[in-house]
């Protein structure tokens, strides 16, 4: 507060823990972290009131580098838990964070879910068409020609779209970003919190490590030609058609988010209701 009881303004350092990030030097994660910081300061609400829910990963390191409640569970189920969090306390922020791996491997029926529902929480996936974690297994956007020792030649498998299957699962935000623009993703980020609904953030963000070659996203990434538009077909269309390096706001819907989209009967049935028609 200051002197005329105004609270004073938040500032990104505020939700950045004394834990240092053990992530190798140049991985993309360290500026999606700032920008995480930087869209929650953004937006003014404090680190109390917020959640950052996270599987296993690089990436998922996330929560304990942040000063907000944090939620480090089990490799692919980050979703299910922010889900779970919303639903039982919609008072609080709640963002979940985790690369490719985590969430369209091993998370990728969570993921198609949590679109489908619409639970107003936020998802940022750290996408690096890579398992950095466990050394650098091919993942489900890994391009099927990526030749290296774990799979020699590629593995001639196409590689997953993120953001069309989020758009024909019934995400209401979807936007891409580059690790490499960390105010442009602070943006994207901070959007994607005030969004009342389920809103995905796919932020290309190098692994040095395993795909240095990622290093040339920065000569690759522009922003998006046009603007969001609240047509999902025209938005799939333009996703199923670009060359995957447009970032900004993809899409936006004002499609009820759960569970206000419950019809009224829905929402006046309580469980004991329910429980006492399974009474033997
Ligand atoms: C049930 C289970 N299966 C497999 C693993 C091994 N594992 C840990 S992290 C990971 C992949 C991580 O890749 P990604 O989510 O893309 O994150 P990155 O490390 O690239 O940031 C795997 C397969 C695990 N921890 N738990
Ligand atoms: S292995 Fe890759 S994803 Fe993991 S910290 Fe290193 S650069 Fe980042």
């Amino acid at each position: 507060m200051n002197d005329m009881g105004v609270p004073a303004a938040l500032t990104a350092a505020q939700y950045k823990s004394s834990t240092k990030p053990i992530w190798c030097p140049g991985c993309g994660d360290f500026t999606v972290l700032s920008a995480i910081t930087k869209a929650l300061a953004l937006v003014g609400v404090p680190p109390h009131r917020v959640a950052v829910v996270s599987g296993i990963g690089c990436s998922s390191r996330i929560p304990a580098y942040t000063t907000c409640y944090g939620f480090h569970g089990v490799h692919g189920r980050a979703l299910a838990a922010g889900t779970g969090l919303k639903v039982a306390r919609p008072d609080l922020t709640v963002l979940v964070a985790g690369g490719d791996g985590d969430g369209y491997s091993i998370g990728g029926n969570h993921f198609l879910h949590a679109c489908r529902r619409n639970v107003d929480m936020t998802y940022v996936v750290m996408d690096n068409h890579v398992y950095g974690m466990t050394k650098g297994q091919a993942s489900p956007t890994t391009e099927p020609d990526w030749d290296n020792k774990l799979s020699p030649g590629g593995t001639g498998i196409r590689a997953f779209n993120p953001l069309v299957i989020a758009l024909a699962s019934g995400a209401s935000f979807v936007a891409r970003g580059y690790s490499g623009d960390p105010n442009g993703c602070a943006d994207l980020i901070a959007k994607a919190i005030r969004h009342p609904g389920f809103a995905f953030v796919e932020i290309m963000s190098p692994c040095v490590t395993f795909r240095p070659e990622q290093r040339a996203w920065k000569e690759q990434v522009r922003p998006a030609p046009v603007e969001a538009t609240d047509d999902p077909a025209r938005a799939a269309r333009r996703l199923m058609t670009d060359d995957g390096f447009n970032i900004g706001v993809l899409y936006q819907s004002n499609r009820i988010p759960y569970p206000l989209a419950r019809t009224e009967r829905s929402a006046q049935v309580s469980l004991d209701d329910i429980a006492a028609e399974f009474e033997l």
